[in-house]
């Protein structure tokens, strides 16, 4: 018996291995936490095992042939299952991928959280970018404005609403806690706006440092921002952006564009070349002002083969319907998982080992349930062990 048990453990051991921890939804169900449905328009929503990063199975997305468009997808309202994670953070992440042969001029998705009379229906400001072309991108879920509601009520959705310029088709998997400890915080522009410019050739464009943030006011159309000469930028840029996969920052829409749109995308100039991401984030949308933390996702760009190239440069590109003011603040790097570094600070060692021991027993959401099947045990401890070392030095 016992060996079997064992056997099982190191099993889970390596189908985990790179697992970020605090899932909230595989789609790993049928049922695809309620939102596989078939209303006979067109639309296709099944389980998939294209673009899994957890589990076995993904959710796949297929608009209608040759239509693209808006459609709601409705979640089970399954209380249980999402508001106590929505209680430790309403930031979450999502991976997406798009399938090899597919591309589309732009696809964003709309989330809203909707529970029983008296909290309703609360939908977030703006939309959230998804990937447009081949390959997997997470993308951030900012929820932070939205009310939670009562813990006692019946039922509470999350609901993803995905709209494209065309024929689309997606693949998602691990809806998981946003987790500040992975930040490594690049520019905070405390005392000034940090080498970034709107360089020499530019017109409509300018930046202003304002109250602690960088203030872009745009006239309209694509503008870059560029990060200095290449003498500049922050000293650690280049280890940052090496251990990570993400480029996240807090994007205040100061004066909305008259046409209803802003987005950005972003490069990273290095002597390993101008590597461009093809990822497209949403800033502004309507005729609304807010904030809210949005994500760059910048895997397969060229980065610096070494942590201290002669330089490394962040640049970030803004195009927007008309003109439009935004503020800039926090530009961090979020750290790319690695199995077993509970503490997301790059490396396996004593400490990510304590706390997973500290936590032996426990039912809670934590990052300390490595796996994530909501105990923290003998599996969580060895994933821990087999990749002590990992990261370090
Ligand atoms: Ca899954
Ligand atoms: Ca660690
Ligand atoms: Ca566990």
């Amino acid at each position: 018996m016992k060996h079997t048990h064992w056997l099982r453990v190191l099993l889970g051991v390596f189908l985990v291995a790179s697992a970020p921890a605090q899932i909230i939804y595989s789609f790993e169900t049928e049922d695809l936490h309620g939102y596989a449905d078939n209303e006979g328009d067109g639309w296709q929503v099944f389980r998939a095992q294209i673009g899994v990063t957890h589990g076995e199975y993904s959710m796949g997305v297929r608009w209608p042939e040759n239509a693209g468009g808006f459609r709601w997808l409705f979640g089970d309202g399954n209380r249980d299952a999402l508001l106590p994670y929505l209680q430790i953070s309403k930031k979450l992440l999502l991976d997406a991928t798009v399938p090899q042969g597919r591309s589309v001029p732009w696809t964003n998705m709309s989330v809203s959280l909707n529970g029983p009379p008296g909290y309703g229906w609360n939908q977030a400001n703006g939309s959230v970018g998804l990937p447009r072309q081949a390959g997997t991108r997470t993308v951030l879920i900012d929820l932070e404005a939205l009310p939670l509601p009562d813990p006692n009520v019946e039922w509470f959705q999350l609901n993803l609403g995905f709209n494209a310029g065309a024929s689309h088709e997606l693949y998602l998997d691990s809806l998981r806690l946003y987790q500040p400890a992975c930040e490594m915080m690049a520019f905070t522009f405390d005392n000034d706006l940090q080498g970034f410019n709107i360089g020499t050739n530019q017109v409509g464009i300018t930046l202003s440092w304002v109250d602690g943030k960088m203030r872009a006011t745009s006239t309209g159309g694509f503008k870059w921002l560029f990060n200095g000469n290449e003498d500049g930028s922050v000293p650690n840029l280049a280890a940052m952006v090496r251990r990570g996969d993400l480029v996240v920052m807090d994007v205040t829409v100061v004066s909305a564009p008259p046409a209803g749109w802003g987005n950005m995308i972003m490069a990273i100039n290095s002597p390993a070349g101008w590597g461009q991401s093809d990822y497209t984030a949403e800033i502004a949308q309507g005729q609304n002002t807010f904030t809210r933390t949005i994500a760059l996702d910048y895997r397969g760009v060229e980065l610096p083969d070494s942590d201290t190239p002669s330089f490394c440069l962040l640049n970030l590109g803004i195009n927007s319907g008309g003109s439009m003011i935004i503020d800039i603040d926090n530009i961090r790097i979020y750290r790319r998982a690695i199995a077993g570094d509970v503490n997301c600070d790059g490396c396996v060692d004593d400490a990510d080992l304590l706390t997973v021991l500290f936590e032996f027993g426990s039912t809670a959401i934590t990052p300390a349930d490595v796996n994530n099947d909501r105990v923290v045990d003998d599996a969580d401890l060895l994933t821990v062990l087999f990749n002590f070392g990992q990261g370090c030095g």
